[in-house]
């Protein structure tokens, strides 16, 4: 494994951190504050090809690799956690499901404007009463011969009013458990399909996250990914890449916490020194540093396993559960760091810590990644 980054990493990391600076810190205080969504950055993002990046380029994609979107997401990140999401979900969950399982109809109709950043994806799996127990959907999607009629509700939805195309993924047969479930393609617009309740969040304040209501929704048969049964196991491989963009994310959200608290330390002065000169700091830099260096290389190990054809379920469940975890407590630590300073929102802290903590929830919980891992290890 070769830890070095090519000359095109190195030039996608500058333009991503560029973008962050330039486009997205100037008004992400503001965001975060009335819960706004970054439409025309994200706009930007899909003209400058941070939509579709690992998408073959004959489905409008960048054709990179997984490292070049780690170290997008990795910097937008650092800046603004809701921007970096909507790329996440757009990039590893929409894209790459639809272009691994997707028919070529799919792809061409569905796939290509995602992958040019035209249109927005949203990955439908949660449910109120099936969050981590993924296998118990109580949305239905019936199959009355040439549609599906799809009923039911979707909770906690990135992109939930933002986006044109949802997969979403609903028991067809009951009996069959989870190789009876269906990822099927729903467009805005359908009819019986209603955007629900936006929630009031945390952190990631800027993303629009949604309920979604399905009432006797007919979707064409054309429009299930895949064979007949195969939603769940889509939706576990999918998510499998997912988990490896949301352990990018938090290493970002702790970068950029570790990076305003570096900055400080070396202006801010305290009985008669900066406060970069107090060993108590210090230490606080160090274990920073280093837990961040130790993630990185766990994000890393998974995008290698990914790009190099080994399963990296594991690997990226590992990247995941430990980035997310140091996310919160760089986080934590880059607040107490800023004393006072911290606690408000101009110094931008604050808004990380709150923002690491859904890293800990979603696409898979701490829970579920350690449910992972233990299979993994115990055979
Ligand atoms: N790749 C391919 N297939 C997979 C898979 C994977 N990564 N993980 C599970 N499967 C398959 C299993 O092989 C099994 O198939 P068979 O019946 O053909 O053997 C089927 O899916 C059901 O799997 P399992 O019995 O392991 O399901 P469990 O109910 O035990 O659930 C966990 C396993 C908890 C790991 C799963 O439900 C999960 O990941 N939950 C969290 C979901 C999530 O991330 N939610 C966030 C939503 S997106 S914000």
């Amino acid at each position: 494994m070769n830890l070095q980054l090519s000359e095109e990493h190195l030039m996608i990391q500058k333009a991503a951190r560029d973008f962050a600076q330039n486009e997205l810190k100037p008004g992400v205080i503001e965001r975060d504050e009335h819960q706004k969504f970054p439409a025309e950055q994200i706009k930007m993002l899909g003209e400058l090809g941070f939509m579709g990046m690992m998408v073959d380029p004959k489905y409008g994609g960048s054709g990179m690799d997984t490292i070049s979107y780690l170290l997008a997401i990795e910097e937008i990140s650092k800046v603004d956690a809701s921007a970096s999401v909507v790329l996440s979900v757009n990039n590893s969950l929409v894209c790459w499901g639809l272009e691994h399982f997707g028919s070529e109809d799919q792809k061409q109709k569905y796939l290509v404007p995602l992958a040019k950043g035209e249109k927005i994806g949203a990955f439908c799996l949660s449910e109120p009463e099936a969050g981590s127990d993924a296998t118990s959907q109580r949305t239905t999607a019936i199959d009355m011969g040439d549609h599906y009629l799809l009923n039911g509700t979707k909770n906690w939805i990135t992109n939930g009013s933002t986006a044109s195309t949802y997969i979403v993924m609903a028991q067809t047969d009951v009996s069959k458990g989870s190789r009876g479930i269906n990822a099927l393609i729903i467009e805005r617009g359908m009819e019986g399909f209603i955007v629900g309740a936006k929630e009031n969040k945390l952190g990631i304040r800027g993303s629009d996250t949604h309920t979604l209501l399905f009432n006797d929704v007919k979707v064409p048969k054309e429009n299930r990914i895949g064979d007949d049964g195969i939603g769940f196991k889509f939706a576990m491989k999918t998510l499998a890449g997912g988990r490896i963009g949301i352990a990018a994310q938090a290493l970002g959200i702790a970068g950029g916490a570790y990076e305003l608290a570096l900055e400080y330390s070396k202006v801010r002065s305290a009985f008669g020194k900066v406060i970069s000169q107090h060993q108590a700091i210090q230490f606080k830099l160090a274990d920073m540093a280093t837990e961040i260096e130790a993630a990185r290389l766990l994000v890393y190990k998974a995008a290698w396993d990914k790009d190099n054809g080994h399963d990296y379920g594991t690997s990226g469940a590992m990247a995941k559960l430990y980035a997310s975890k140091v996310a919160m407590e760089v986080t934590v630590e880059a607040v107490q760091v800023h004393g006072g300073y911290g606690f408000v929102k101009e110094y931008h802290v604050e808004r990380l810590m709150r923002d690491a903590k859904i890293t800990q929830i979603y696409e898979g919980t701490s829970e579920v990644q350690k449910i992972v891992i233990a299979r993994s290890v115990l055979g």
